[in-house]
């Protein structure tokens, strides 16, 4: 049964050219893992070690998707969508981090790329979403210097080889977790605990950033990070949680959007983080790489968070499953208490207004930069039953999460585009294959592909352009 619906009853139009996109990470969805030459990543390692990872899942196989991706391309297409934000696995490409081109592993994303074309889907490319070559790791990581510098070699080596398909780049993925949860509080690979180091690696990470834009641009691109933010909310008017709420904002939001946008370092952070010597690290001319202009900020936004600074204040951070509470420089006394609202499985509160907040916040605050949400999304206990997946809560999340992004454009944020995360359940790091964020559900034995009722819903709005009445969920 097809719902057929006019124009005129379309509630919510977005703008022409809205980018209506899903996205993936090569560790959690490519598998794959010894083929054609691909080096070892931080996270085969890390997922090696004991009680890493939830059920000592790894991504050796993840979702096939190295192998199946004309099938999921083809799924995309059949749904309606209109871009893929996918990464490049660093591995793939320059095995030791270092060194010449593996053509096989390159030639792995000229296929990818092709087919995406093919079917009339805008390729869009982040280079780094956290598999960093395990040599790399073994000569200090993100916390060395050096690590940046490999980075802006292996960017235009992605350059030459995928740059006569793809115009849309994007350079590191949430550097927060990358620095301070892969380094600070371990729950991510190489899982160091190593506070000092885990600025360092943010520092580092922003100037590779930095660098691989400079190598990456061409006419006709457009190039940016995406950046984790989020909304934050003090628990009470006391002094304390105000404060607790600014030292979060600036390590969470503002390290990042200062550093990209206005070529410094926000002075409060600087001072919240000189115990572990970020001035240090910080060479001549090191913040005008950083503060290349970029032509697209993505922004990954999943939930609010809302803090106290008073001691003895009950609260905790899940990162990880193992982690009650996470802690990162600058932030050693702040809690993490709940604001109340309903939550998604993986714990985290639903708040579309902050999502309308942090996008209306950057639009206000920073240069003018279109903005893209690169990822939302939400993690369910999902279940096939009679060989199809509904997923209501997940339809809710995402109409409500769109709505929000429609009353920011309305009032005239710049917002261009919306990637769903994921278009299909996988490996979810630490938690392994225990939390599935897909529009398509995927049976983990089989690898068979069941689009879920969100899919199809996704695909729709895609398709249409826009939102159906508050609440419509129509059938196929
Ligand atoms: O799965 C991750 C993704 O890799 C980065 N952003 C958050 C997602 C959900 O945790």
């Amino acid at each position: 049964m097809t719902t057929q619906r006019s124009q005129a009853e379309l509630e919510l139009a977005f703008p022409a050219g809205f980018v209506w996109g899903v996205a993936t990470a090569s560790y959690q969805v490519e598998g794959a893992f010894a083929e054609d030459g691909r080096g070892i990543s931080i996270w085969d390692t890390f997922s090696r070690k004991p009680g890493a990872v939830l059920g000592g899942d790894t991504g050796d196989v993840a979702v096939d998707h190295y192998h199946r991706f004309r099938e999921d391309v083809a799924l995309m297409a059949e749904l309606g969508v209109t871009a893929y934000r996918f990464s490049i696995a660093w591995p793939r490409v320059q095995p030791a981090g270092s060194g010449p081109v593996n053509e096989p592993g390159l030639d792995f994303y000229r296929r990818l790329t092709d087919c995406l074309l093919e079917a009339g889907i805008e390729p869009w490319a982040t280079l780094y979403h956290w598999d960093l070559p395990q040599p790399l790791e073994d000569a200090g990581g993100w916390p060395e210097r050096d690590c940046a510098l490999r980075f802006a070699d292996y960017a235009s080596l992605v350059q030459e080889g995928l740059g006569d398909r793809v115009r849309r780049w994007i350079t590191i993925n949430e550097p927060w977790c990358a620095a301070f949860l892969g380094y600070a509080s371990g729950d991510h690979a190489p899982g160091r605990r190593d506070s000092a180091a885990s600025v360092r690696a943010a520092h580092h990470l922003l100037l590779g950033h930095g660098m691989a834009t400079e190598a990456l641009r061409r006419p006709g691109t457009s190039i940016g990070p995406a950046f984790n933010l989020y909304a934050v909310s003090a628990a009470s008017d006391a002094e304390e949680d105000i404060d607790a709420a600014r030292r979060i904002d600036g390590m969470q939001n503002r390290l990042f959007l200062d550093a990209a946008l206005r070529g410094r370092y926000p002075e409060d952070v600087l001072a919240d983080l000189t115990p572990y010597g970020l001035e240090e690290v910080i060479r001549d001319g090191d913040m005008a790489f950083i503060g290349t202009p970029i032509d697209v900020l993505g922004i990954n936004y999943y939930s609010r968070h809302t803090v106290t600074g008073r001691e003895g204040a009950a609260g905790h951070v899940v990162t990880s499953p193992f982690a009650e509470a996470s802690p990162w420089p600058g932030s050693e006394h702040v809690s993490f208490v709940t604001g109340g609202r309903p939550v998604t499985g993986m714990g985290w509160e639903i708040d579309e207004l902050g999502l309308q907040e942090v996008v209306t916040r950057v639009a206000a605050e920073y240069p003018s930069v279109p903005l893209y949400v690169t990822e939302n999304g939400a993690a369910f206990d999902d279940k096939v039953i009679a060989n199809g997946v509904d997923d209501p809560d997940r339809v809710a999340y995402l109409d409500k999460h769109l709505r929000a992004c429609h009353a920011a454009i309305s009032s005239g944020v710049p917002l261009k585009g919306y990637f769903a995360w994921s278009f299909m359940d996988n490996f979810e790091w630490g938690w392994g294959y225990a939390k599935r964020f897909g529009l398509v559900y995927v049976d983990f034995l089989t690898q068979r592909r069941i689009p879920k009722t969100s899919a199809r819903w996704f695909g729709n709005a895609a398709k249409r352009g826009g939102l159906l009445g508050h609440g419509t969920i129509t059938a196929q």
